[in-house]
């Protein structure tokens, strides 16, 4: 912690991006079978004839339009938007899919992925979002840009749109991801924190939820800036520490850090070509390249690894993961560059287009390195884990990576921070490439 800071205040000059991936199981299964692209789709349970109970997890924003919602029974998204197959004219209907969590992991686990290998500090709290901080990465200058590439990163290589929004503070930056979806962002400055929040419904006030906007209204507070503006005594009186607190929220004050709980399960670099290239030196020079930060940033972070590992991205999107095991921990630079190297022999002649290292199997505990007693055989060698087609038992080879992760399907009606929800704060420690975990 910066000496200088006071003690509850955030860094003064931190850029915080939450990103929040669009409709997201619907998009999942928009990924899965294209033909959805498009059209209205609802997401949840309980739409089949002879079921009475359900609801809907999410729907596309076509779907919306006929003011569908998550959350919604299913019986009132029925009367709204028909089934399409017990329709006889498909004007004004639509789709229903049934909820495959494993699948949605597996998507978002490769979102994840992305994400860790943009920031070092990722703090997951759902299936579908996570803030990074990026004030060393990035910073303020020429955040829209990266902005832009970390989404069309997403969309290329996974096939799922997010939304971001980049603010000083975590919840304003929840707040302004959610402000252009779908397919937005949204960067607030430091100096327009105050205004951005002004002419916001009160409701949209991290921290409020329909109840307390109700409960806001019958004290004339209407929008944020009402809220930011309010007696903070009269807000004590009728909501309790809370009510000092949403108004902190409304005013855009927000002392939280982007802190990862817990250690990273792996820890890797990534880097595109401009354009495919077959040149095995230059493939060898990026993965030596790759390699060394790799192992620089474990140090850094004070883990040692027991499995090397390369990722290579072969024209469009066919993507390749080789790894292999040591017998014990070790902290290595030059150990990872030669075995990631010899794992690169493979696609010596191939057209790559972009080129991973990570480390894995990581440990903490400090002590002494263990000795090296040569290598395990070669190990297993398993496509990526959202593979280009979308083929769900291979995708399940993702699930470690998601472990533990709560998923989102039931929802407070005035809802907490996401963050301080119970069951849904980060639960997974990894950075994201566990999803490729299992490739030893
Ligand atoms: N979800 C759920 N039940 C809810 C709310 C959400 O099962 N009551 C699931 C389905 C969503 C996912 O969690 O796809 C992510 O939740 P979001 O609130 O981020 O909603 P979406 O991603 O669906 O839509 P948006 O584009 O508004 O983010
Ligand atoms: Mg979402």
């Amino acid at each position: 912690m910066d000496a200088a800071r006071l003690p509850g205040t955030a860094r003064p000059d931190q850029v915080v991006a939450h990103v929040d991936m669009d409709c997201f199981y619907a998009a999942c299964e928009q990924r899965r079978d294209p033909d959805l692209a498009g059209e209205p789709l609802v997401v949840g349970m309980g739409y089949e004839a002879g079921e009475t109970h359900g609801a809907v997890a999410t729907a596309s924003y076509e779907a919306r339009e006929y003011g569908i919602e998550s959350a919604m029974a299913i019986s009132e998204a029925l009367e709204r938007l028909p089934r399409r197959v017990e329709a006889d004219d498909e004007a004004d209907t639509g789709i229903y899919r049934p909820v495959d969590m494993d699948y949605y992991e597996s998507v978002a686990a490769a979102v994840k992925e992305i994400l860790h290998v943009e920031s070092d500090t990722v703090r997951e709290v759902s299936i579908d979002e996570a803030y990074l901080d990026i004030t060393d990465a990035v910073g303020w200058d020429g955040v829209a840009e990266w902005v832009g590439d970390l989404r069309a990163t997403i969309e290329s290589e996974v096939g799922v749109v997010a939304s971001v929004g980049v603010a000083p503070t975590m919840s304003a930056a929840k707040v302004a991801s959610d402000r252009e979806k779908p397919d937005g962002q949204v960067v607030v400055e430091p100096g327009e924190v105050r205004a951005f929040f002004d002419d916001l419904p009160v409701d949209e006030v991290h921290g409020v939820g329909p109840v307390t906007a109700r409960k806001l209204a019958e004290l004339d507070i209407e929008s944020a800036g009402d809220l930011a503006r309010a007696d903070p005594e009269q807000l004590e009186r009728r909501f309790g520490e809370r009510g000092r607190e949403i108004r902190r929220y409304a005013r855009g004050e927000d002392a939280r850090e982007v802190t990862p709980r817990g250690d990273p399960k792996s820890l890797s670099r990534e880097s595109a070509f401009t354009e495919a290239v077959e040149d095995t030196e230059e493939k060898r020079r990026k993965v030596s390249t790759l390699a060394r930060a790799v192992a620089d940033r474990a140090d850094r972070k004070g883990a040692r690894y027991q499995t090397v590992g390369i990722k290579v991205v072969e024209p469009p999107f066919d993507s390749n993961t080789r790894a292999r095991s040591l017998p014990g921990p070790v902290a290595d630079a030059d150990l990872v560059e030669s075995i990631a190297l010899e794992l690169l022999d493979e696609f010596a002649e191939r057209p790559v287009r972009k080129l991973g290292v990570r480390v894995s199997k990581l440990d903490f505990s400090a002590g002494e390195q263990a000795s090296l007693g040569g290598f395990e055989g070669e190990s297993a060698t398993e496509s990526d884990a959202v593979p280009a087609d979308t083929d769900v038992a291979s995708a399940k080879t993702a699930e470690s990576a998601v472990e533990g992760q709560a998923s989102l399907t039931a929802f407070d009606d005035d809802h907490v921070p996401t963050d301080d929800r119970d069951g849904t704060d980060e639960t997974d420690d990894t950075d994201g490439q566990v999803s490729l975990g299992d490739f030893e």
